[in-house]
């Protein structure tokens, strides 16, 4: 199917629909901010009180599952519907990865053109630009784009703050792009003449790296791949919230006469932690906690857009997180030492990058005032990977054959009207063992990973045998019950094996 082709079919269904039909659709995805990193989630020690406002107007879930513990599948799977493992290039992506999802593949933003939404993909990306793999040129326009996967506008970041390039992108090209400073980008070799973290520490004046993070600076900071170039188009570490907000206000305001769909990632609480100076020594938790704190206020100022344009009784709200939290994560931004007696990973065990639940057990709030009952909880299994069916329903349109294949109708339980679980939840750590959650099962298969990433100080839940915890009693997963109960352990084993089967295998073609 080409591009063009499936244009002209999304087009021939479009049909004008009244506006309660169309309801905006905000998506906002943080970046490593854990299920217990969250005040109305039960976090003590740092206080998020418009994410709260957020819950206390809406419906917060206790059981959501983003579909894998690192940024890029997660996203992968969020967007496309189709779960990350069954393609193997849905890793964590350098910052000169190409598109990985190709311009035939319908994304959650195709959904919404379908009815005429005006879509956005605004903050941090991390899903590979351009056509090529490794040697895109940020001195012209890149020769594809989130706009050639259903976003008609798109402000982002390539990757994340510690990777390469350390610039935006707006529609395709570096924004303030400066001629007189051409960028190169390289995740294979330096560029003669420039300092690295590893050669120039000294050069190292906001943040020293703890772990990786030893090639090229920008900001004062070391980062992952070489650069250069970029002058006056390099952002600043400490602006990068407010430039996201300020992007995401824009395109409320450009397009409050018409439905809209943003998925508006956040750069918090990911590394490097710089927030804006505003929130510096705000927090007890230092660095990580103001990250937490400046995630809070974008929240803030999108819920106040929509407030101030009339918005907030027509938008339907989501608000979740890419994967579990990590305390150090490659800088010296004290989260560990800091870190004290709070709880980013709630009940779970594990973390980013972790087959254990805190991996991809995440926050997960929705709002839509007069449709979603307010201040409620909902203990109901729920995945990303329905963000594309759940689209579809809410504004009453199919999804085109062969799309979002792994994505199913769970809308009546995102918005609260009953509390059915998913069948299952499946989910991918960062070496690509996969777990399943089922009702209180949890399975994970057999692997030959390190129990523990001791840089990140994160225990991963790999083990050369399978793993089956009863997450009602045992929530820690401390228990493994594979040999006590085959039975559950092999139907879920099997499941995931029934997943893996390429889609002309699957036995129940949608
Ligand atoms: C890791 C990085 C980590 C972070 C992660 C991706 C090192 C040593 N660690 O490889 O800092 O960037 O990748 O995070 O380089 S994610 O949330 O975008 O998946
Ligand atoms: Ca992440």
């Amino acid at each position: 199917m080409n591009r063009s082709f499936v244009a002209g079919m999304l087009a021939s269904i479009a049909a004008p629909l009244s506006a309660q039909q169309t309801p905006n659709v905000v998506v906002i995805v943080s970046d490593d901010l854990g299920y217990g990193d969250l005040s109305c989630y039960g976090a003590t020690r740092v206080s998020t009180p418009n994410v709260d406002q957020l819950a206390s107007a809406g419906l917060r879930f206790t059981n959501a599952h983003a579909c894998a513990s690192t940024s890029t599948p997660s996203r992968y799977s969020l967007l496309t519907g189709e779960y990350c493992f069954r393609r193997h290039d849905t890793n964590i992506a350098t910052g000169d990865a190409g598109m990985i999802i190709r311009p035939n593949q319908i994304t959650v933003a195709d959904i919404f053109k379908q009815k005429g939404y005006a879509t956005a993909a605004i903050g941090k990306w991390h899903l590979g630009l351009g056509d090529k793999q490794g040697t895109q040129d940020w001195n012209g326009k890149l020769d594809m784009s989130p706009a050639d996967i259903g976003f008609d506008y798109h402000y982002l970041m390539a990757a994340t703050a510690d990777r390469v390039p350390c610039v935006f992108i707006e529609d395709g090209s570096v924004v303030n792009y400066d001629p007189a400073a051409p960028i190169s980008v390289s995740y294979t070799s330096n560029f003669a003449g420039e300092p690295t973290g590893a050669a120039n520490p000294e050069l190292l004046t906001k943040l020293k790296s703890s772990h990786g993070h030893n090639q090229s600076i920008v900001n004062g900071i070391g980062r992952i791949g070489y650069m250069k170039g970029g002058g006056r188009a390099l952002w600043r570490d400490e602006d990068i919230a407010d430039s996201i907000s300020a992007a995401a206000i824009r395109f409320i305001e450009k397009n409050k006469e018409q439905p809209f769909f943003m998925y508006l990632c956040t750069n918090d609480v990911h590394v490097p932690r710089m927030p804006n100076e505003r929130f510096r020594g705000k927090s007890p938790l230092g660095l990580r906690g103001e990250a937490i704190l400046q995630f809070d206020e974008t929240v803030g100022k999108v819920i106040e857009a929509l407030e101030a344009n009339g918005l907030t009784g027509n938008t339907l709200v989501i608000l979740t997180s890419d994967n579990g939290p990590v305390l150090d994560d490659g800088y010296q931004d004290e989260a560990a030492t800091l870190n004290g007696d709070h709880t980013p990973w709630g009940n779970w065990r594990g973390g980013k990058y972790s087959a254990f639940e805190a991996g991809t057990r995440v926050p997960f709030i929705v709002r839509w005032p007069g449709t979603v009952r307010s201040g409620d909880t909902s203990n109901a299994l729920v995945s990303q990977i329905d963000l594309l069916a759940d689209a579809a329903a809410l504004i009453n349109t199919t999804v085109p054959l062969g799309a979002g294949i792994d994505s199913r109708n769970s809308l009546d339980t995102w918005l609260g009207r009953n509390t059915d679980d998913r069948d299952f939840a499946a989910t991918m750590a960062a070496n690509r063992t996969l777990s399943l959650q089922s009702g209180q099962w949890k399975y994970i298969e057999p692997s030959n990973g390190a129990a523990k990433i001791t840089t990140v100080n994160i225990e991963t839940g790999y083990l050369a045998t399978p793993q089956l915890y009863d997450l009602a009693a045992d929530p820690g997963e401390t228990t493994n019950l594979y040999s006590s109960r085959p039975a559950e352990a092999e139907r879920m084993a099997s499941k995931l094996a029934e997943l893996r089967l390429p889609v002309s295998q699957m036995p129940t073609p949608r």
